[in-house]
């Protein structure tokens, strides 16, 4: 009697073991997975600053010692190995250079296989384009001072490329926007530059980083801080926005090579 009563605690405490094992699996919260937030598509409003995926969508750059490749388009494709977001433009197209030959010898020489091509009509000037997010953990990009980009006019009525560079000044890794602003940047500082396209080729622009200007002033810190340091991401969008040559003209050019260099 006494070993049955034995064997009926071992067997007791063995399912108790058991319950309590299944139960602890069981519980806790599941572990996060990587959220990627939708890219939006802008309505026709002047310079959107686009929402940015997750960092973990952000793809490797190649960056050595005196320069640092955003974008040279040479895997043919707009979503690898870095994902660029498209806004209103009516084509931006990762294209064969082999159409796209002329102007400065050494530019074209340098372009590779493939361009991103941006061509659209204007609503108002304002045609579209396209954007991609570049911060990642410990990169410090402060030590470059000019922004290099290869561009493939096609003629005096090219169109206009405006560069946007957003920076984080509230340290979350995002720009906050305002929707009933333009998709305005609540938080953080938009520095801008425009290029007016009027030439035929292939032609290198090198901008000194200081000629960029801060289009918010009073939001934001009002200062270039691209390096990712405490909560801030430093560096988080570059944008590409096409303005038309009139208010219903169109954008027609090649851009490539999108580096941060020190001059
Ligand atoms: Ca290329
Ligand atoms: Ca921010
Ligand atoms: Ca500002
Ligand atoms: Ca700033």
């Amino acid at each position: 009697m006494k070993r049955i009563i034995l064997t009926l605690v071992v067997l007791i405490a063995l399912v108790l073991g058991l319950t309590y094992t299944v139960s602890g699996m069981g519980g806790g919260s599941p572990e996060k997975t990587g959220v990627v937030d939708e890219y939006n598509e802008y309505p026709g409003s002047e310079t959107p600053a686009a929402t940015e995926p997750a960092p973990a969508a952000v793809a490797p750059t190649i960056s050595s010692g005196s320069s640092h490749i955003i974008s040279d388009f040479e895997s043919g494709s707009l979503k690898s190995p870095q994902e660029w977001w498209t806004f209103d433009i009516k084509t931006a197209a990762v294209v064969p250079n082999t159409a796209y030959t002329g102007g400065d010898s050494e530019v074209a020489e340098n372009v590779g296989r493939y361009s991103l091509q941006l061509k659209g009509d204007a609503a108002n000037w304002y045609v579209g384009g396209v954007g991609t997010y570049v911060a990642k953990e410990g990169q410090d990009l402060s030590k470059y001072d000019t922004l290099i980009v290869d561009i493939y006019g096609n003629g005096e009525s090219s169109g206009t490329l405006k560069i946007e560079l957003l920076d984080d000044d509230n340290g979350n890794w995002q720009i906050e926007q305002d929707p009933k602003k333009a998709y305005a940047p609540t938080s953080d500082d938009k520095l801008t530059t425009e290029i007016l396209v009027d030439w035929q080729g292939w032609q290198r622009l090198a901008i000194p980083l200081a000629d960029f200007v801060d289009a918010n002033p009073g939001v934001g810190d009002d200062i270039w801080n691209p390096n990712q340091a405490g909560d801030s991401g430093g560096l988080l969008q570059i944008q590409l926005v096409c303005i038309a040559p009139a208010q219903v003209g169109k954008v027609n050019f090649n851009v490539d090579n999108i580096t941060l260099t020190k001059e």
